[in-house]
C-alpha cells in the first residue's frame, strides 16, 4: 500500500485537507497544534489504495518538542511515497524554508499552497510555474476549507503517486542544507514567484484585536464572553433535555413496561431500573454536550483562543505556566484527554508536567452534566447558572492553587512565542464534523464505561437480595459503612459514595448511578435528591466530584505522556487529598456558619 504523509507548518490547514481528502473527522481548529498525533486514513489515489497521514505541525525538521519528535520518528522509521507539503499562502515568505527542507529530504512531493482565500483578500499573488520551477516540485493552490483547487490538486498528486520512482531515500539521512542557504534561496524564490503587499492589511482582525486585546478590558471582556456562551449553552439545551426524557419515559411506559411484564423480578429490574433509567438519564444529556461542543467549535476556530494565551500569559507566569497553559485548560472543558496531549507543544518537560498536573481540574462536560443535573435538583432555576459558574471559577481557583504549590519542583523557562492568526469562522461543514465526532466519542464512552458502570451499581445495590435495595445491608451499604469515617466530616452517605467510587471510571456514571441506585430518573429523581440532600451536602458533593480524581482515561492518558508512574501517582493521591480538603473547609464552614 502507498503512504502519503501532509507535512506543513502548525496552523496551516493539514487537518482540513485530511477530512476533505478522507471524509474523516479529525479535529480542526485555529490554534497551532491541534494535531499532536498520527490519525490515518484509507483513500484512493491514481488508482491505489492508499494511507493518508495526517501529521501536527512542525515549524523544522530538527524541532525536539514531543510533537515535532513524533513527525520525525514517523519519516525516518516509514517510506512515504509522497509528501503532501501544506503552507499557508499568506505566510508564505516565512513557511518556505520548511518546504526546502522537505525538498532535500528527496521524496516525491507536491506543494499546496492553502488558504488562497485569505491570501488573494491580503493582496497576494503567487506566480505558480515559477514557484514550482524554483522549488523542484508541483505547486498546487488551494483553499482545504472552501474546496477551491482541490481537483486539480489532488490530480497532480496522483500523478507524482504513479510515476515509477526508487523507493524513498533513507530519509533524514539526506543532508539538509545549512540554515543560511535556506534563508538566501527563500528570498530569491520569494522575490521572484511571489508578490506581496507592503503592509498586510487585515482590518477587520486588527479591529477586533483592539478591543480583545484591550490592556485592562481584554480579561473582563473575556470572562463575558464565556459567561454568555456558557448561559446560551444551559437556557438552549433545557428544553431538549425535557424532550429527551420525556421521550424516554414514554417509550419505557408503552413499550418496554409491557414487554417486560411477564419477565423475572430480577431481569426486570437488571434491564429497567439498572440499564434503562442509568443510560437513559445519562442520554438526556445528550443535546447539552452536542450544544456544548458546538460552541467549543466556535471558539476554537475563531483565533480566540490566541487571544486568550496573549491576554493571560503574565498571569499565568506567576503561577509557572505559560499562556498555552490556559489554553489547554480551556480545551479541558471539553474534555481533558486532548488537553493534556496538547501539551506536547511544550519543549520543557517541568512546564510540561505541571501543566499536565493542573488540566485534570479543568471542568470536563463530562462532569459538568452532574453538576446541571445536581444543580436543577437543588437550586431554583436563577440560581442554578450561578452555582456552575462558580465551579468554573473553583476550577480555575483550584488549578491555580495546585501550580502555585507545585511550581518549585517542575521549574523552566521555555520562551513561549505566540503567533496570533486571522480570526475565522468555521463553516457548516465543520461544524457538523465535530459535532458528530463528539456525538460518536460520547456513545463510545457509553457503550463502553457507562453500560458496565450501572450494571455493576445494580448489582451492589440490589444484593444480597434478601434486604431492601439501595438500603444499609446491601453491598453497597456495606462499602458506604466501612468508608464512614472518612465521609461524615463532609457529609456524604454511602449511597452517594458508590456513585463516587464508579465515577473513577468516568464522570457521566455519576449521575446514571444515582438513577439505577434510587431506581428512578428525571423528575421524580431530582424531587428524591432535594428531598435527601440540602443544598450544602448538594455543594460539597459537586465540589468532590469536581476536583478528585477526573476518570480512567484521564489517569491514562497522563501514565502514558508523563512516561511515569510516580506522576500518575502523583497526581491522583493529590487530588483525592485536595478534594477532601476543599470538603471538609466547605461542609464543616458552612455548617458552623449555621447553613
Ligand atoms: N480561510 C481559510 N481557513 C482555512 C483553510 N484551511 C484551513 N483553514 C482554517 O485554518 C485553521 C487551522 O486548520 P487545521 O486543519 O486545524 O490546521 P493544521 O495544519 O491541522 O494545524 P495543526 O494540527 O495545529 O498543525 C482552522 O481554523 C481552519 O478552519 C483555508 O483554505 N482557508
Ligand atoms: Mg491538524
Amino acid at each position: 500500500m502507498k503512504r502519503i504523509a501532509l507535512l506543513g507548518m502548525p496552523n496551516t490547514g493539514k487537518s482540513t485537507l485530511f477530512n476533505r481528502i478522507s471524509g474523516a473527522s479529525a479535529r480542526v481548529g485555529n490554534w497551532p497544534g491541534i494535531t499532536v498525533d498520527l490519525m490515518s486514513a484509507k483513500i484512493l489515489m491514481g488508482g491505489h489504495i492508499a494511507e493518508l497521514v495526517d501529521l501536527p505541525g512542525i515549524y523544522d525538521l530538527h524541532g525536539f518538542s514531543d510533537d515535532e519528535q513524533v513527525v520525525r520518528h514517523f519519516l525516518e522509521h516509514n517510506n512515504i511515497d509522497l509528501v503532501i507539503l501544506v503552507l499557508n499562502t499568506s505566510q508564505i515568505d516565512r513557511q518556505l524554508s520548511l518546504g526546502l527542507q522537505v525538498r532535500d529530504l528527496g521524496i516525491p512531493t507536491v506543494l499546496m499552497l492553502n488558504m488562497v482565500d485569505e491570501a488573494q483578500r491580503n493582496g497576494i499573488s503567487i506566480d505558480r510555474d515559477m514557484m514550482s520551477t524554483h522549488m523542484g516540485m508541483p505547486v498546487a493552490l488551494i483553499s482545504a476549507k472552501y474546496g477551491d483547487g482541490l481537483k486539480q490538486a489532488l490530480d497532480l498528486a496522483a500523478e507524482i503517486l504513479n510515476r515509477q520512482q526508487p523507493p524513498a531515500a533513507e530519509v533524514l539521512r539526506a543532508q539538509l542544507s545549512s540554515d543560511d542557504k535556506i534563508e538566501r534561496e527563500m528570498e530569491s524564490i520569494v522575490r521572484s514567484a511571489v508578490q506581496m503587499p507592503l503592509q498586510m492589511n487585515d482590518e477587520l482582525t486588527a479591529r477586533i484585536d483592539r478591543l480583545v486585546l484591550h490592556p485592562w478590558l481584554g480579561l473582563p471582556l473575556f470572562f463575558l464572553a464565556m459567561y454568555i456562551l456558557f448561559q446560551f449553552i444551559f437556557v438552549a439545551s433545557t428544553p431538549l433535555q425535557d424532550g429527551i426524557e420525556w421521550l424516554m419515559g414514554y417509550f419505557r411506559g408503552g413499550v418496554l413496561d409491557p414487554m417486560l411484564s411477564t419477565a423475572p423480578a430480577w431481569l426486570h429490574g437488571l434491564l429497567l431500573d439498572g440499564v434503562y433509567n442509568g443510560v437513559g438519564t445519562v442520554a438526556t444529556f445528550l443535546p447539552l454536550i452536542i450544544l456544548f461542543f458546538l460552541v467549543m467549535t466556535l471558539v476554537e476556530d475563531s483565533g480566540y483562543l490566541s487571544r486568550a494565551a496573549f491576554l493571560t500569559d503574565s498571569l499565568m507566569a506567576k503561577m509557572g505556566l505559560d499562556g498555552r497553559g490556559f489554553v489547554m485548560l480551556l480545551m479541558g472543558f471539553g474534555c481533558n484527554v486532548p488537553a493534556i496531549m496538547g501539551t506536547r507543544t511544550m519543549r520543557s518537560r517541568p512546564m510540561r508536567l505541571l501543566s499536565m498536573l493542573v488540566i485534570p481540574f479543568s471542568l470536563c462536560s463530562a462532569r459538568l452534566q452532574v453538576f446541571v443535573f445536581m444543580a436543577a435538583a437543588l437550586f431554583t432555576p436563577s440560581q442554578a447558572p450561578l452555582v456552575l459558574f462558580s465551579l468554573y471559577m473553583m476550577s480555575f481557583a483550584v488549578t491555580l492553587l495546585s501550580a502555585l504549590l507545585f511550581k518549585g519542583q517542575f521549574k523552566s523557562n521555555e520562551p513561549f512565542i505566540l503567533e496570533l492568526p486571522p480570526y475565522r469562522f468555521p463553516t457548516p461543514r465543520q461544524i457538523f464534523l465535530r459535532g458528530w465526532h463528539e456525538v460518536g466519542h460520547f456513545l463510545r464512552r457509553a457503550s463502553k464505561f457507562i453500560v458496565i458502570g450501572v450494571v455493576l451499581v445494580w448489582a451492589l445495590t440490589n444484593y444480597p437480595s434478601d434486604v431492601p435495595p439501595a438500603s444499609a445491608y446491601t453491598f453497597a451499604g456495606m462499602i458506604g459503612a466501612a468508608l464512614a469515617p472518612v465521609l461524615d466530616p463532609i457529609g456524604i452517605d454511602g449511597n452517594l459514595a458508590i456513585a463516587l467510587i464508579f465515577g473513577f471510571v468516568a464522570k457521566e456514571i455519576v449521575v446514571g448511578s444515582l438513577a439505577v441506585i434510587y431506581g428512578l430518573s428525571g423528575d421524580p429523581l431530582m424531587q428524591l435528591m432535594a428531598s435527601k440532600l440540602d443544598w450544602v451536602q448538594g455543594m460539597s458533593f459537586m465540589l468532590f466530584t469536581l476536583i478528585y480524581t477526573p476518570c480512567l482515561s484521564t489517569i491514562a492518558t497522563l501514565k502514558s505522556e508523563s512516561r511515569s508512574h510516580a506522576f500518575m501517582w502523583l497526581s491522583i493521591v493529590w487530588s483525592l487529598v485536595l478534594a477532601w480538603m476543599v470538603r471538609v473547609i466547605f461542609y464543616q464552614g458552612a455548617r458552623a456558619l449555621g447553613f
